[in-house]
């Protein structure tokens, strides 16, 4: 047993965000150890990603429960074996029941592909572009029970252009991504990033309601 905090992944797919955890770990940048990748989908390319770096996987298989009560349950039994001091959504694509996000309330996290409050939920890249937005961009937050709703620790900002579809927005973000969740998971493990009465403070400083904001456009 090592005593660097722990980190549990949740993924549902290709994890690319996964493995720029995983490299910003292996390079020292973060002070931690990730001690189990989980998938709610079996064969995803992000279990792939998670051996290759010697990380214990574990897939439940939601269509396997009767109930998101029980699939949540289960989570839970492999989340604690483990004792994680940080859980982090990775591409997670399941809403969690109160009863999950009560229990890690404060140490789960999420990146969500808009710059929240905007587009919660699901196909935010072609709903921003179908509402003319000149930008669009991506959102590191505390997981509360109202889904995509908890406050935010960093955004980047990513300007829409002309002739983008969702795809080449997508893509564009998601270099954003790669930046911004290490980091913000760097700022947790190193215990920087608090969530005290709903408020979210770095090195003991409220952050605004964006979060920390980094903006490439310039
Ligand atoms: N759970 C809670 N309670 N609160 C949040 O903020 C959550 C959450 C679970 C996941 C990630 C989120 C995102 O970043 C997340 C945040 C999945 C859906 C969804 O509709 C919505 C938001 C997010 C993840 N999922 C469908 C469902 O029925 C399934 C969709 C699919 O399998 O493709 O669970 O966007
Ligand atoms: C990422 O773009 C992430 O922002 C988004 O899914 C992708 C996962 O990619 N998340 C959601 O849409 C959550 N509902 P990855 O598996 O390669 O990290």
């Amino acid at each position: 047993m090592s005593d660097l905090p722990n980190i549990v992944v949740l993924i549902s797919g290709s994890g690319t965000n996964l493995q720029a955890i995983i490299d910003a770990v292996r390079s020292g940048d973060i002070p931690a150890r990730i001690s189990l990748v989980l998938s709610n989908r079996p064969e995803v390319k992000g279990l792939e990603r998670a051996r290759q770096a010697g990380i214990e996987t574990k897939v439940l298989d939601h269509t396997e429960f009767t109930s998101r009560e029980a699939f949540d349950a289960e989570m839970i039994r492999q989340i604690d074996r483990q004792q994680p001091d940080l859980v982090v959504l990775a591409g997670f694509m399941r809403i969690l029941t109160g009863d999950f996000v009560r229990r890690y309330e404060g140490r789960m996290i999420n990146i969500h592909p808009s710059l929240l409050p905007k587009y919660r939920g699901l196909h935010t890249h072609q709903r921003a572009l179908d509402a003319g937005e000149p930008e669009h961009g991506v959102t590191v937050h505390f997981v509360t029970e109202e889904l995509d709703g908890g406050p935010n620790i960093i955004q980047a900002v990513v300007p829409v252009q002309p002739d983008d579809t969702a795809e080449t927005l997508a893509q564009r973000v998601q270099v954003h991504e790669h930046l911004i969740y290490p980091l913000a998971v760097k700022w947790f493990t190193e215990g920087r990033i608090r969530l005290t009465q709903g408020e979210v403070t770095l090195d003991g400083t409220p952050l605004p309601p964006g979060g920390c904001l980094l903006d490439s456009r310039d």
